[in-house]
């Protein structure tokens, strides 16, 4: 067994002490902590994420291993010197409670030499802005999981500027070769080790890009956010009508239903915000695969996507990101 196959047993086992003495070992052993939060914690808990989408293992178990993260993550911190570079603020875009990625780079910068503040999770940009105001800060570092946060993230960007404050960002929301990231004029690392590298190099942190949203001028996605109760409603009547086995969901099944109605309407609008189907496409993929493991037919999301199309037909852009889904989901 490796360290890594000792660690997730731990995980499984919802063993603290263990996983705890695991990643020490390691430690003890001559591997650097950086290493460690980013070739066994990170992998693991992307691990423990397979597991939940394919239905293995169960948010309580989710949330066990999470929480005994959180105490390997601030145990391989601890200690850490800071050597004058300056002061970072770490945090999480509103809405976002993905904070443990967060904190895996809050260590990381840490263990780098920074003098590191933590916010943690959804963390309005207004107050983080007044934050800044108040503090000696030299940069931000902002985490996204989830691609619905982009927009928050564009107005962070722009505070930030106004505030002269340099910003980088991280975070799968941000789409795998960050490419949303620059969509919205960010700057942007793949990981820890890259928001680091980014921090120590004040030139690059210094250019500036408008990012690429002139297609927000249509008004779309602001439109479309503002019609989500009405869109999710009547996806859930047209899936009642038109999906038999709706009729029997337990009151829990209808709640997650619901969540996953709001959920669609999220990420199209996310996909609108940056022009970029494959956002949507990307997202359905992903919830065909979480349902199909629950037995709920991937092939059902075509019931609320066509319902959306027609309540959406003066929506140009937003119609091709859902013919980009349906024909997906054809294929
Ligand atoms: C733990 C967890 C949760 C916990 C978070 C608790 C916590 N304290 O963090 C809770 C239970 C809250 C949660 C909730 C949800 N989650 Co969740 N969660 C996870 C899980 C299993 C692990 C997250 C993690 O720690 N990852 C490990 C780190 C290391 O991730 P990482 O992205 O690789 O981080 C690196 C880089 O991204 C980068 N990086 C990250 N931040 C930054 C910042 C900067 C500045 C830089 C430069 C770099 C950078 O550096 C990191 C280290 O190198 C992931 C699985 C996964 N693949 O991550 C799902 C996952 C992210 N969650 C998911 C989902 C769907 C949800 C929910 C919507 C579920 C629900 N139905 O309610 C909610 C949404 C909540 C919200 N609004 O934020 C999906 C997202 C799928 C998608 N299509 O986008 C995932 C991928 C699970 C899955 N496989 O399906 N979740």
């Amino acid at each position: 067994m490796t360290a890594y196959d000792d660690y997730l047993a731990c995980l499984a086992e919802a063993d603290e002490e263990g996983a705890v003495a695991v990643a020490r070992g390691m430690v003890d052993a001559g591997t650097d902590a950086e290493r460690v939060l980013l070739e066994l914690v990170a992998p693991a808990q992307r691990q423990v994420g397979e597991w939940w989408q394919r239905n293995e293992w169960s948010v309580a178990q989710e949330h066990a291993a999470t929480h005994i993260s959180e105490r390997v993550v601030a145990v391989l911190g601890h200690g850490a010197r800071a050597t004058g570079k300056g002061r970072v603020v770490v945090a999480c875009l509103d809405g976002e409670w993905h904070a443990l990625p967060a904190r895996i780079v809050a260590e990381v910068l840490r263990l780098r030499g920074w003098q590191v503040t933590f916010l943690g999770a959804s963390v309005p940009v207004a107050h983080l802005v007044s934050y800044l105001h108040q503090q000696d800060v030299d940069a931000v570092a902002l985490s996204c999981a989830l691609a619905p946060r982009l927009p928050a993230a564009r107005r962070a960007v722009q505070a930030c500027r106004r505030a002269e404050v340099p910003l980088i960002v991280g975070g799968r929301g941000f789409g795998p070769d960050g490419r949303w990231a620059r969509a919205i004029g960010a700057h942007w690392a793949a990981d820890a080790t890259g928001a680091a590298d980014l921090l120590d190099d004040p030139a690059a942190l210094r250019t500036e890009s408008a990012g690429a949203v002139a297609h927000l001028a249509d008004d779309e996605h602001t439109s479309l956010l503002k019609r989500r109760g009405d869109l999710v409603d009547q996806a859930a009547a047209e899936l009642r009508r038109r999906f038999p086995p709706m009729r029997d969901y337990s009151e829990a099944q209808l709640d997650a239903t619901m969540a996953d109605l709001a959920h669609i309407v999220d990420f199209l609008a996310a996909a609108v915000y940056v022009d970029d189907p494959e956002l949507f496409t990307g997202f359905l993929a992903w919830t065909g695969e979480v349902l199909a493991s629950r037995g709920v037919p991937a092939a059902s999301l075509a019931i609320p996507l066509e319902q959306y199309r027609g309540m959406l037909y003066d929506f140009p852009r937003t119609g091709t990101m859902i013919d980009a889904g349906l024909a997906q989901l054809r294929r």
